[in-house]
């Protein structure tokens, strides 16, 4: 078992250690876990150079990740709740499973799994709603060695069936639908649409959830409950290589398509449990929630794989903060004394937007750790989450991290680093963060803002991205070459501590969900009228940040014009799905482009903003007027 850290001495010692001799230290964690076989050497890497990145943390280590949750926990938690699953409609009853009776699933899951086929290495696409299935299927593909690829069930057939084929799926696991607030998602359907497109996948595995009628495919779908129907529960776990691939997570970037960030096994497990016990503070008994989906990272790490490999009980919530009414998430608190409490700071300024009285009509003394994580906190949505949430007693971890780093990077201790609102302070044990300018020189010392990178290899980072690692190195090691490049700009205030100021490539940041501005240009851009757009992020109060469209189309008629912006949000959602519909559309006849093309998007962002005060430097555009057209149109009220 890992043992905490229990003061600020403590995390600074650790943190020296950590730093001065890192394989010694991450080599201590590694051997409080189970392995079938130690590792020969603790870490092997190389962040340049030929084959950049080749990482490797625990060489010829041999592992399941799964025996470490089940195996290796059970003498003592067979009957403590492993998982209680809180339905959509407060009306149907929760579900709590066992340690005992989560592994006795696992393991039925996991030779139905074998029963068709499945076998280590093979990757699985799982398309579910938030019901204990879907941590029941990807434990199961853990336990056999088989790679699972989660696509949030949001997302459309076409980003669904992108993924399928990069990572060439040859099975979907899917339900016939899900429940999100009022309403119900048709899964079934949206995985028939995306099959048509998909010649990898030989079968799908579909769960009842809400018996809404749907088409089974006669020979390539079958229903899970007839697939376990006399399977039985003995299996014996996968033995895995420690690099061997855990999982694929596709993520936005800058440029093209969604990449598939790629995990394995035991630097995953090493590093993520350290987080929990860490940055929670979390003891044994304790009830833990995390509000993220399973289909983002935070859900991946922080609801299903480290509290339960750190023997928690781990509160999974099927439905929306606001309905039945706003008070849910309080109310869930309340009925399952939760003591530590995960969520985005989007979702509570959505709640602060709905008034106090939501959160003071619920009891929630049961709190002692409050988290966010996902996009920076303001500091008005901090304060009321520390004032009104947690009555002034419960200290705000603001946690960051990114589905690349598998784990909480840079973090408070609860409790034990003093905070400030609207920072992530320091980093975790085993974290060399850094600031560099835009030359990559070093920005040394306390007082400097600059971007962020990461110095040394952690076990947690991801490895590759699937099936194009020249991808992953250009993306992340070569624009800084020597070092991890975040994505992310941040300043070191004068006592050390990092402020997270948010991304500097096109990637935006919308509800704490990554989406790049290139793949919602290319959706655009699919709408037959359509001729070119240019995508940007603008301040939003409730999402943190919304999506901005300046479009350019072909002629149009008033009829045409009327519904174009509605025809570009349905275009937009087919292509990838609602998260990614644009909030403002504007229609235009030209873009800021410079003499070479290329559009200055920091001219639309400014506009975005609403503040054209000050431009810069904008001699080198084609045709400077188009820059007063777009102004007088905006459909923000911008200052000249
Ligand atoms: C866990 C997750 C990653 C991006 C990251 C940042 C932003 C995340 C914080 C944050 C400010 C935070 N994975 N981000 N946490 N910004 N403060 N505490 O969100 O891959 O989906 O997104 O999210 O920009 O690069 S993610």
């Amino acid at each position: 078992m890992i043992n905490k850290i229990n003061s600020l001495a403590e995390y600074l010692q650790k943190y020296q250690e950590s730093v001065a001799n890192p394989e010694n230290f991450w080599e201590g964690i590694a051997e409080t876990h189970f392995w079938r076989k130690k590792w020969d050497q603790v870490l092997d890497w190389n962040f340049d150079g030929p084959g950049a990145p080749d990482v490797k943390w625990f060489v010829n280590g041999k592992l399941n990740i799964t025996e470490n949750i089940f195996e290796r926990n059970m003498h003592m938690r067979k009957d403590q709740v492993a998982i209680i699953w809180e339905p959509n409609d407060p009306k149907e009853k929760e579900v709590r499973l066992t340690y005992g009776e989560l592994f006795e699933k696992v393991k039925q899951f996991a030779n139905a799994l074998k029963k068709i086929g499945i076998k280590k290495g093979d990757r699985v696409a799982i398309y579910l709603p938030m019901v204990p299935e879907l941590a029941i299927a990807m434990l199961a593909c853990a336990r056999i060695g088989a790679i699972h690829s989660i696509v949030f069930a949001g997302f459309s057939a076409t980003a669904l069936a992108d993924r399928i084929n990069d990572a060439t799926c040859n099975l979907v696991i899917t339900s016939d639908g899900g429940y999100r607030g009022t309403k119900t998602i048709p899964l079934k359907k949206i995985v028939d649409d995306a099959l048509e497109n998909c010649p990898s996948v030989q079968n799908t595995i579909v769960l009842n959830r809400t018996g809404e009628d749907i088409t089974m495919v006669e020979g390539r779908d079958i229903w899970w409950h007839d697939l376990i129907k006399d399977v039985d529960c003995d299996n014996v776990a996968e033995v895995m290589d420690a690099e061997d691939m855990l999982f694929i997570l596709y993520t936005s970037g800058s440029t093209g398509k969604p990449k598939g960030v790629v995990h394995t096994t035991g630097g995953y497990m090493i590093y993520s449990e350290y987080t929990f016990k860490n940055v929670f503070q979390y003891s044994d008994g304790d009830i833990w929630w995390c509000t993220a989906d399973i289909g983002w990272v935070t859900g991946h790490s922080y609801i299903v794989y480290v509290p339960l490999l750190s023997g928690a009980t781990s509160v999974m919530f099927e439905g929306v903060p606001t309905w039945p009414d706003a008070g849910r998430f309080w109310e869930i608190v309340d009925k399952y004394k939760i003591n530590q409490f995960y969520t985005a700071p989007t979702a509570i300024r959505a709640l602060v937007a709905q008034g106090d009285e939501w959160v003071t009509k619920h009891d929630l003394s049961s709190l002692k750790v409050l988290g966010t994580v996902g996009e920076p906190i303001n500091e008005e949505a901090w304060r009321w989450y520390h004032d009104l949430v947690g009555k002034g007693r419960c200290p705000i971890v603001d946690t960051w991290w990114q589905t690349e780093t598998g784990g909480i990077m840079i973090s408070p201790l609860a409790g034990i680093t003093p905070t400030k609102p609207s920072l992530a302070t320091l980093p975790l044990p085993g974290v060399q963060p850094m600031l560099v300018d835009h030359e990559g020189k070093e920005l040394k010392g306390n007082g400097v803002e600059g971007i962020l990178c990461i110095k040394h290899p952690w076990p947690g980072m991801l490895r590759t991205t699937y099936g194009d690692h020249e991808r992953c190195y250009q993306t992340y090691f070569a624009n800084y070459p020597g070092y991890y490049f975040t994505g992310d700009g941040a300043k070191r205030d004068e006592e050390g501590y990092y402020r997270i100021i948010g991304r500097v490539d096109d990637v935006i940041n919308v509800s704490g969900h990554r989406i790049g501005t290139a793949e919602v240009e290319d959706a655009i851009n699919q709408h037959p009228k359509v001729n070119e757009s240019a995508v940007v992020g603008y301040p939003h109060p409730i999402k943190g940040a919304g999506i901005y469209a300046y479009v350019i189309c072909e002629p149009l008629s008033d009829n045409e014009l009327a519904n174009i912006e509605a025809e570009i949000r349905s275009t937009v959602t087919k292509f990838i799905g609602p998260i990614a519909k644009p909030d403002q559309i504007q229609i235009v006849s030209g873009l800021p482009k410079t003499r070479s093309g290329k559009i200055m998007r920091r001219i639309l962002r400014k506009i975005g903003e609403g503040d054209a005060s000050n431009l810069g430097d904008t001699s080198t555009l084609l045709d400077p007027g188009v820059v007063d057209e777009i102004i007088d149109g905006a459909k923000v009220e911008v200052k000249r």
